[in-house]
């Protein structure tokens, strides 16, 4: 196609294929009649990867000799999913290779699916970062994503028996064709020890750390392709080793075992990912992998800074920016003080001069249970030094609270980093906005919540610092790579350029009305539902009409996300089925896909509830297959690729006030699925870009909840006054849904009253319903649908990640771009 011509990097159909079985032979020792599918996408992956490598190369040269300001993103988790197809795109070479592989006999769609996931994350914050540097690499800014190389990602979920097991995700087993190691930028971490007091050359006290162990941090990159090929970025990931991999002493007094022991500890470190999202379990391994990630991170951009500026750090902070993803890498913030304080030996203000111009720091939750706070004593054991750091940070913090707010003790208590608890506790926020000078949320109403209720003193404080950028996604991915039907369509009414300029994609709000546009719209989502279809038959065996509404919940599980409240709506519409047969609904597929965190009980009872209630809803004949209900197994997002552009209806319901802003809800209306959903997160903005008439709002705003909350939620009170719902709660009672054992999900009922609703799904349950209704009403009318889902298309300019880059490197990071 001309859009794939344009940005071609000059490999033609022979060439291609040339190089594909150069690689059969020479890189995997096969050849075209042995080959399998897997083979094959060894081979392809070694054919995009040289030329990968060739830009990356002139992309490293250029950024060094321009001696460019670069962004440095620190986040523990990114979520990079597949990469070979996103890379022949980028690279415009998708459709030659498409070819090139049909001469040789082979499926591009089967070798595809032979790449496992880079699953290095664990929902939207993950997600995002790979988003943003996709963003970064294609509108050629220069960054470098730090982050750490899991041998293990997020655990694959099988479904038991309706309930949720948690297997090792192995995505290395057979060889990962992109990452290439680099031994030689290895960079040793210190942990544990002691502090010594001393005193430096100038006469004044200084500190050394003596540590108590080392361990190696080696490199691995991944190359990040930008759209058109040019630039060519890293994702570096470091890989614990033990430093000392061998202690002959030992080993030969007859120690092999204990000097194997503390080899295993220190490969530990990037073993495996924490599964948790948004709770925070406070272990000491995810503290040592912070820390692991963000001192091997800093040496590597020191290293650099070094080789162009020597020992002159008064530039430091015009070369380098570092945005840290929410406060997981905040322990950056003190180990630059300490590698500026004790090992360069500036003095404190210059020092901090510097750090509070390097940093700035994103904020992705509200949520309490989510926000790191680190016990005092763990802090002292693994990093006695930055605990002292930490602690001196604090004290200037207080004294200059004292200065504008004389006597104000609530207020220092409010803004200490430190929490005078029982056990005292190091919190990582606000050590964060002390040492950034820029927080951003990431929607506008988070943003605004972020100011008013989770910094309100720090934004009085420091007027300017707290700031929003809404989240976005990559339209690569997340339209031209996975819907390759609708980006066809899309392409050949308003031309090639929306995938690196989408609010082109307005152009298509003419043929809204249009009723052949309307009919190829509809046309190409029929499509995509019936190649879901298959993909639901072969995972789970069931067979779904495709004529029905594909309707779709697909995140993280958690209760503020309320996949229990769409549970109990389809449980009201499966009960007035049976009361009248002659209900009125069109039918209608719901599709969930969710991982819980491996120990929140009540998220994995929520997962056993939706199997139950499908297997009982989809094997009754009564209702007429008015109904199906489909859970998904190990929702990831190659997965996530296959259901987004086979959705009518994007279920973004959480509770107002509680999802800082998904980008889930972005994907889905990308790919032309009208959202129900709450005024929560970026559904703001959604339904500021679409349109009321275009969008399914219910339920209590963020003024309402606090209201309620305030004046004292009775989740009761609804449970006696609405008899639908007191059916329904009481029906999760009966052994109906799961005879086998009885009881099962009463604890989901208990959570609703007991248990006090924390998330109001009692309270939005009749506006939910009623919002279903006029879903229902509106997908009936054909024309009326296919003009929304088409808006929904169109409207969606605002959302690519590439706005939300922008928006950064024009407010924060100050970058100029670097034409390769
Ligand atoms: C502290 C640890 C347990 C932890 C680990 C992961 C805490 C939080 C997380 C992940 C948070 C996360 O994914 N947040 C999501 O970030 C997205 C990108 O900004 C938002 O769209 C989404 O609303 C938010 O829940």
């Amino acid at each position: 196609s001309q859009s794939e011509n344009s940005y071609s990097t000059k490999l033609d159909k022979k060439a291609f294929k040339a190089s594909v079985i150069s690689h059969l032979h020479s890189t995997l020792g096969t050849d075209e009649n042995k080959a399998d599918n897997h083979a094959w996408f060894k081979a392809t992956s070694a054919a995009i990867q040289e030329l990968v490598l060739n830009r990356l190369r002139t992309t490293q040269k250029t950024h060094y000799m321009n001696d460019t300001r670069a962004v440095h993103y620190f986040s523990a988790e990114f979520l990079m999913g597949r990469l070979l197809s996103n890379n022949m795109h980028n690279f415009g070479l998708f459709e030659t290779a498409d070819a090139a592989l049909k001469e040789l006999g082979v499926d591009i769609s089967d070798v595809l699916e032979e790449e496992p996931d880079m699953a290095l994350g664990n929902g939207g914050l993950g997600r995002l970062a790979a988003c943003f540097i996709d963003s970064l690499a294609t509108m050629e800014l220069p960054a470098i994503g730090y982050g750490i190389h899991y041998e293990n990602g997020l655990f694959r979920q099988e479904i038991k028996k309706g309930a949720q097991i948690e297997r090792p995700d192995s995505w290395r087993d057979y060889g990962n064709p992109w990452e290439i190691c680099r031994p030689e930028s290895t960079q040793e971490v210190p942990l544990y020890g002691y502090v010594e007091t001393k005193y430096g050359s100038n006469g004044n006290i200084q500190k050394e750390w003596h540590p108590g162990s080392i361990v190696k941090g080696v490199p691995w990159d991944i190359p990040v392709v930008g759209y058109g090929g040019n630039t060519v970025n890293v994702l570096r990931l470091w890989q614990s080793q033990s430093s000392s991999h061998f202690n002959w002493d030992v080993f030969n007094a007859g120690g092999y075992v204990d000097a194997q022991r503390e080899n295993i500890q220190a490969e530990t470190i990037s073993k495996v990912l924490y599964p948790n999202d948004e709770t925070e379990a406070g272990k000491e391994l995810r503290l040592i992998q912070q820390y692991f990630f963000s001192a091997c991170s800093l040496k590597d951009i020191i290293r650099r800074y070094k080789r162009a500026h020597g020992d002159d750090w008064t530039r430091f902070s015009e070369q380098v920016v570092i945005q840290l993803n929410d406060t997981h890498p905040a322990i950056a913030i003190p180990e630059l003080m300490r590698i500026l304080v004790d090992r360069a030996e500036l003095d404190w203000d210059t020092a901090w001069a510097i750090s509070s111009k390097t940093f700035a720091y994103t904020n992705h939750t509200l949520l309490p249970e989510a926000l790191e706070r680190w016990p005092v004593r763990m802090l002292e054991k693994i990093l006695p030094r930055h605990l002292e750091i930490i602690y001196e940070i604090n004290h200037r913090f207080m004294q200059e609270l004292e200065k504008k707010w004389p006597g104000d003790n609530v207020m220092k208590a409010k803004l200490s980093i430190i929490e005078e608890s029982d056990e005292k506790m190091v919190r990582m926020g606000n050590l964060s906005v002390i040492g950034s000078f820029k927080v951003n949320g990431v929607a506008q109403i988070h943003s605004k919540l972020v100011k008013e209720n989770l910094f309100p003193e720090f934004d009085q404080l420091y007027p300017n610092k707290l700031t929003n950028v809404t989240n976005g996604v990559t339209p690569r991915r997340w339209l031209k790579a996975c819907n390759p039907l609708l980006s066809a369509l899309i392409t050949k009414k308003i031309g090639d350029q929306w995938p690196v300029n989408l609010t082109q994609l307005d152009k298509l709000s003419v043929f809204a009305d249009d009723k052949t546009f309307q009919n190829q719209f509809m046309k190409v989502k029929q499509k995509n539902k019936e190649a879901l279809a298959k993909e639901i038959k072969a995972i789970t065996g069931i067979a779904v009409d495709t004529k029905a509404i594909f309707d779709v919940q697909i995140k993280r599980l958690h209760e503020y996300k309320r996949q229990h409240l769409n549970l109990l709506h389809i449980m009201a519409l499966y009960k007035r089925l049976l009361k009248d047969p002659s209900y009125d609904m069109h039918s209608r597929v719901f599709i969930f896909g969710a991982k819980a965190a491996p120990g929140y009980t009540l998220a994995k009872t929520i997962i056993y509830a939706i199997n139950k209630v499908a297997d009982k809803i989809n094997n009754d004949k009564r209702i007429n297959n008015k109904i199906k209900v489909i859970f998904l197994p190990n929702y990831r997002v190659s997965l996530a690729e296959k259901m987004i552009p086979a959705a009518d209806v994007s279920q973004q319901i959480s509770t107002a006030g509680k999802e800082a802003s998904g980008t889930g809800n972005m994907k889905l209306a990308l790919n032309g699925a009208v959202t129900i959903g709450t005024l929560d997160g970026a559904n703001i903005e959604i339904a500021e870009e679409v349109g009321a008439e275009n969008i399914f709002i219910f339920g209590k705003t963020v003024d309402e909840v606090a209201a309620i909350n305030k004046a004292g939620y009775k989740p009761y009170d609804y449970y006696y006054n609405n008899s639908e719902i007191k059916a329904l709660l009481d029906w999760l009672d009966t052994d109906y849904f799961t005879p086998e054992q009885p009881g099962a999900l009463s604890s989901l009922k208990r959570s609703m009253l007991e248990g006090g609703d924390p998330y109001l799904v009692l309270a939005d349950f009749e506006s939910y319903s009623k919002a279903n209704e006029a879903l229902d009403k509106a997908y009936k009318d054909k024309d009326r649908w296919a003009k929304m889902a088409i808006l929904n298309t169109a409207k969606m300019g605002k959302f690519t990640s590439d706005r939300s880059v922008q928006e950064y490197v024009d407010r924060i990071w100050k970058l100029d771009t670097c034409k390769v």
